[in-house]
């Protein structure tokens, strides 16, 4: 079983669950690692990733509208991201390369593929044959290397890579982007690490990138470890991404190299190479076509649910509360643009405008009321209260009015707050964070 087999009978223990209890995650978790360690992600790994997973999903509540499928998902995704990397965008400015990888991974196809990617962003491409144990290797790249239309070099005959790439380097002196295919075996033996050595010593390469098929299964990891010791792999290419595989050997390979996957080959042609997504390439191995759609939703649904609605109520609106509404209100600039584009010109808009001055005096008024004329409107409204008031806070009647005005503009609001679930799912969407 490859890993995205692994991970998508995993995900399916969560169809049709209704809730995301601690039963249902054991399982879904369960289920999960043995797909990674089964597809030789390291121990520790596996056992911290779960954990991530389990606790955020037991820990967070289930967004409204959301199946817990969906959710886990995303929870999921987000982890494998942390995993693989998000998307690879690479510098487009001079560097050299190194290819590596097994026997028919890929890495002469990818070289010219990355010549061609280059030269397509105004790099000049040169293009070095290191592979000194294929027959026609020296052929293969040439001829591809015309295609490409980057410059090829190479030594017919000769075994000593140090010496090949040592030359390549001077006669390739004045292109900006130097590639240097190398030779690939059934298993990493102690000559093709030594060889590997050697180019890397002589060509002090910017990107060590470790070619690795999408079909290849759990076998990636191993082999990823094994490269990464001798020459230190700082990214990973998945080729074949067209055909069967699903690039689970992929994240075997990432996380046993500690590298983030850069490319991804999809067909034999040099156009086929696509930088590194990271939504399209978890979608593929979770066997979900549209995850960027689901993640949308989800984050979306998940947004809103941190908006809690019900915090924006108002249990009871006094001139207490009214006046921490104000300040929370007045630090938030797009609300007025959001009323008056929701039709509520004369709504705490009003209460809004001039709001810095128009708080301080608030803050007063509110401060030279007693404990029940807060709690209680029409206490306050009593003129000789107001009077009182006004000279206690040291502002106009005319202004104690204004508050009163303002605080029952913010009460018809609250109510309609309260009563209407579509204006409250419209205006959570403009208050993200209230
Ligand atoms: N469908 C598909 N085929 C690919 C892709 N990348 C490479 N191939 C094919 O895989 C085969 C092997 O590719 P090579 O580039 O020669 O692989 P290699 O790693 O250089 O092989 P060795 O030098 O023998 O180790 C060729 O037939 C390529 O056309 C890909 O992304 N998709
Ligand atoms: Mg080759």
């Amino acid at each position: 079983m490859d890993l995205g087999e692994g991970l998508r009978k995993a995900m399916a223990r969560l169809t049709g669950a209704t809730v995301i209890d601690a039963r249902t995650m054991r399982e879904f978790t369960k289920e999960l690692q043995k797909a990674l360690i089964s597809s030789d992600v390291e121990l520790n790994l596996v056992f911290a990733f779960t954990k991530r997973i389990e606790d955020a999903a037991l820990k967070e509540k289930l967004p409204r509208g959301v199946a817990p499928k969906d959710y886990v998902t995303n929870m999921v995704y987000e982890e494998l991201v942390k995993l693989m990397g998000g998307n690879y965008e690479p510098a487009i400015r001079p560097k050299r390369i190194l290819m590596a990888g097994m026997y028919g991974s890929g890495k002469t196809t990818t070289t010219a593929k990355l010549a061609k990617f280059y030269q397509d962003r105004g790099l000049s491409a040169g293009l070095i044959c290191c592979d000194v144990t294929r027959p026609a290797a020296y052929e293969q790249l040439e001829t591809l290397a015309r295609q490409a239309n980057a410059t090829f070099f190479g030594i017919k005959g000769e075994k000593d890579v140090a010496k090949i790439v040592r030359e390549g380097l001077a006669k390739l002196k004045d292109r900006k982007v130097i590639i240097c295919d190398s030779s690939g075996r059934s298993a990493l033996d102690a000559e093709l690490i030594r060889e590997l050595k050697d180019i890397n010593g002589s060509l002090n390469p910017d990107e060590r990138f470790l070619v690795v098929s999408a079909d290849v299964g759990q076998i990636a990891g191993r082999q990823a470890a094994e490269f990464n010791s001798a020459i230190g792999i700082s990214g990973v290419i998945v080729t074949r991404m067209d055909g069967s595989g699903k690039g689970g050997g992929a994240l075997s390979a990432v996380s046993a190299a500690s590298a983030s996957i850069a490319f991804i080959g999809t067909g034999e042609k040099l156009g086929s190479l696509e930088l590194y997504d990271s939504k399209k390439f978890v979608g593929r191995l979770l066997g979900i076509p549209d995850l960027e759609g689901l993640l949308a939703s989800v984050q979306d649904a998940v947004k809103q649910a941190n908006i809690k609605p019900e915090d924006m109520e108002v249990e009871e609106l006094n001139f207490e509360t009214f006046y921490t509404q104000l300040k929370a209100m007045s630090k938030m600039g797009p609300l007025k643009n959001m009323m008056s584009m929701m039709g509520l010109s004369d709504l705490p808009k009003d209460a809004l405008e001039g709001s810095e001055a128009k708080l301080r005096r608030y803050g007063n008024i509110i401060g030279s009321m007693t404990k029940e004329e807060r709690k209680d409107e029409r206490l306050a409204r009593d003129p000789k209260r107001v009077a009182r008031i006004a000279r206690g806070s040291g502002m106009s009647e005319k202004d104690v009015r204004e508050l009163f005005s303002d605080f029952n503009k913010m009460k018809k609001f609250a109510n309609m707050f309260k009563n209407n679930r579509d204006f409250r799912k419209q205006i959570s969407k403009f208050m993200p964070g209230m």
